[in-house]
């Protein structure tokens, strides 16, 4: 079994159902179960800032399913959710499920990079993740509630 850290993020559409929909999809991958979800902050958009705020969300998961396994599940679940894919980079979106840190792995190649390179500088992913491992430790860049200390959390609100 891993565990796995899953970032969510809505922007278009029920962001909230979205979100809650998905939590639940994870949850009914092969042999996987939720073990926390945060709760949903609203963040003012990060990368283009012309479109609406995000609803975002992190999820822990113990799963047999290995990174890419994962991966390729969490892209069904997109697709599913009604995610166009070829949008703007950084751009809106009904559902985002980024795979943020899976305990015991590195990777780098062309499809995955774990730990998710961006997760210090990301205040929508760091608040979340807190709620569900402020001692996790990301190797390479840090111990999650460290890490919030030196990122701009300014806008961003816990709403449930
Ligand atoms: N996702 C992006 C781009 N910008 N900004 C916030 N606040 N939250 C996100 O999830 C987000 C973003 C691309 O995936
Ligand atoms: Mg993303
Ligand atoms: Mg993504």
């Amino acid at each position: 079994m891993m565990r796995a850290y899953v970032a969510l993020g809505s922007n278009l559409g029920d962001s909230r159902q979205q979100l809650l929909d998905a939590t639940a999809a994870l949850a009914n991958l092969p042999h996987t179960r939720v073990l926390a979800r945060s709760r949903f902050y609203r963040t003012p958009p990060w990368g283009v800032r012309d479109q609406p705020d995000f609803l975002n969300a992190v999820v822990a998961l113990e799963t047999p399913l290995p990174p890419h396994a994962l991966l390729q599940a969490l892209l069904e679940i997109e697709r599913v959710a009604g995610r166009q894919r070829g949008g703007l980079r950084w751009g809106p979106r009904t559902l985002d499920l980024d795979l943020l840190h899976v305990d015991g792995y590195a990777i780098s190649d062309e499809t995955l990079t774990l730990p998710h390179p961006h997760i210090a500088q990301r205040a929508f992913v760091l608040l979340p993740l807190r709620d569900v491992a402020p001692e996790l430790e990301i190797p390479g860049q840090g111990r999650v509630d460290a890490l919030l200390r030196s990122v701009d959390t300014q806008g961003c609100e816990a709403v449930a």
